[in-house]
């Protein structure tokens, strides 16, 4: 029997009369893993009434006690974190080492953000009057929006929750519905810590009912969105009618450059780590190998070769390399670009089809691809989100800079060279948010900003220093205490 939940909402598990509900399946098997409510409008609504109200009595508890329920929290997500692991894996496809990979992640990001709790830094800065100071408060925004996506069911939501929680908002977190499970199971961390009612609500379903109310109610002050740039740009127009405060983390098509003095064991580990690492659906996979001629054939050769013993399987099996995509819909977009890869003539060095026979048959499996493509091809322009790598030669280093920045996205992009002068020169060329030098594109440590350029996003980051700027406004105070009227500019 199906496990059916509810929606979390001023602090209760609630199953609204009469609700429709949907389920999330193991892509690699097809088990079933939960059943879950589709929320209307009015139960959206409703979990934004539970925020507004609890957002007082949380933004007034100082900021080191919120920052004691998170440190609770991530004790719990530690305690937990080989079941959660299996919950990622088995809800979205990745092989269990990376789903434990992602529940660490979340675990690294709120340890960090309940520290956070004794910083929320303002800044002093002197007036131009005497006994006057001049400063600043970082204030919470209000009710914040988390919309978040499948491939990071753990961390990404907590990117989000953790940063606006310590700076004192109220959240309604919206998980993809492929995940919902562990969207839910993120609900019951928080709950387990301690976390007043109303402070955290958790409301599963479709984009169009929840997604709306979120973009739209206009109590929500801030919408932060990790997904695909169709729907966020959705999200940013419909949220810009009532001026919301929004954060887009959208789609990227990240390269690798390899040098010809490159060391290329070390470029094809990285390589194959950031191609087909979570099956390739990463918004920081490598997508795009930019190859210099001189070590081309060399390089492929040794490539080649390692995809032979490349493991695809249950992502839950030990030993395995890769597991399934992570849903029905992915494998056909996966498929479909396979064949836009043929026809528009890219050679198909390895893979290229949907995997048969025995488990294959149970879930949504592709082989990992490799293409050699020509730069301006479908398959290395768009986004694909899958086990599908392009592989392009290139004559000199001011070629592999001008494809790898020819280009819609901006999120992520490595170099494997040795010159310690063209590592620098690219990590100021390389038009992305994060430059990788001798490491595959994926991979970001959480105390660093991450986001990127162009139609990647719109200008903000998550995560690092600068987690909390998408949840905080700046307050400017200035304090006069010279006891007499004084006049700043005018003498
Ligand atoms: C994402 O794919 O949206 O850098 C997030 C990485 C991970 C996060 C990826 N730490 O690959």
């Amino acid at each position: 029997m199906t496990e059916e939940f509810g929606l979390f909402i001023g602090g209760k598990w609630v199953v609204p009369a009469g609700a429709k509900r949907f389920v999330t399946k193991n892509p690699a098997t097809g088990e079933e893993l939960g059943s879950f409510v589709s929320a209307t409008e009015k139960e959206t609504t409703q979990a934004v009434d539970a925020a507004q109200a609890a957002l007082r009595h949380w933004r007034e508890l100082p900021a080191p006690k919120r920052g004691e329920i998170l440190l609770e929290a991530a004790g719990i997500f530690r305690r937990r974190k080989d079941e959660l692991g299996a919950f990622v894996s088995k809800e979205m496809g990745k092989i269990l080492p990376e789903g434990k990979g992602d529940v660490q992640e979340a675990i690294d990001f709120v340890l960090y953000m309940s520290g956070e709790g004794r910083r929320l830094l303002g800044e002093t800065v002197p007036s131009e009057l005497r006994n006057k100071y001049c400063l600043t408060l970082r204030q919470p925004k209000g009710v914040v929006a988390a919309i978040t996506p499948w491939n990071f069911p753990v961390a990404i939501p907590n990117w989000k929750i953790a940063a606006a929680l310590i700076a004192g908002n109220t959240v309604v977190f919206k998980p993809a519905s492929t995940t919902s499970r562990c969207g839910v199971e993120v609900g019951k961390v928080y709950e387990e810590a301690g976390l007043p009612p109303g402070v955290l609500n958790v409301v599963t379903g479709p984009g169009g009912s929840v997604g709306r109310v979120l973009t739209t109610d206009p109590r929500v002050k801030a919408v932060s969105f990790t997904g695909g740039t169709d729907t966020g740009r959705q999200v940013y127009r419909t949220a810009a009618d009532a001026l919301k405060y929004v954060h887009l983390e959208m789609g990227g098509k990240n390269p690798e450059i390899i040098m010809d003095d490159a060391d290329l064991d070390l470029a094809l580990d990285g390589a194959l780590f950031g191609a087909f690492g979570s099956s390739g659906q990463r918004c920081t996979a490598t997508s795009r190998l930019i190859v210099h001629e001189k070590v081309y054939d060399k390089f492929m050769e040794m490539f080649l070769k390692r995809l032979t013993t490349f493991k695809v399987g249950n992502p839950l099996t030990p030993g395995v390399d890769m597991g399934p995509v992570a849903s029905a819909d992915q494998e056909s977009k996966v498929l479909e670009y396979l064949e836009i890869g043929k026809k528009e003539g890219a050679k198909l060095l390895a893979g290229g089809k949907k995997l048969k026979g025995g488990i294959y048959d149970q879930g949504f499996y592709v082989e990992p691809t490799v293409f050699e493509a020509k730069h301006g091809m479908r398959i290395t322009k768009e986004e694909i989100f899958g086990p599908v790598l392009s592989v392009m030669k290139v004559p000199s280093y001011e070629e592999a800079i001008r494809i790898a920045n020819d280009i819609d996205f901006g999120l992520s992009s490595s170099i494997y060279t040795r010159n310690v002068n063209l590592a620098f020169r690219a990590m100021d060329l390389l038009e992305t948010g994060i430059t990788y030098i001798n490491a595959p594109t994926i991979g970001a440590e959480v105390q660093l900003p991450f986001g990127g350029v162009k139609n990647t996003g719109n200008g903000g980051r998550e995560a690092g220093t600068t987690a909390i700027d998408e949840f905080t406004e700046i307050k400017t105070v200035f304090v006069d205490f010279s006891g007499h009227l004084q006049k700043a500019q005018i003498e």
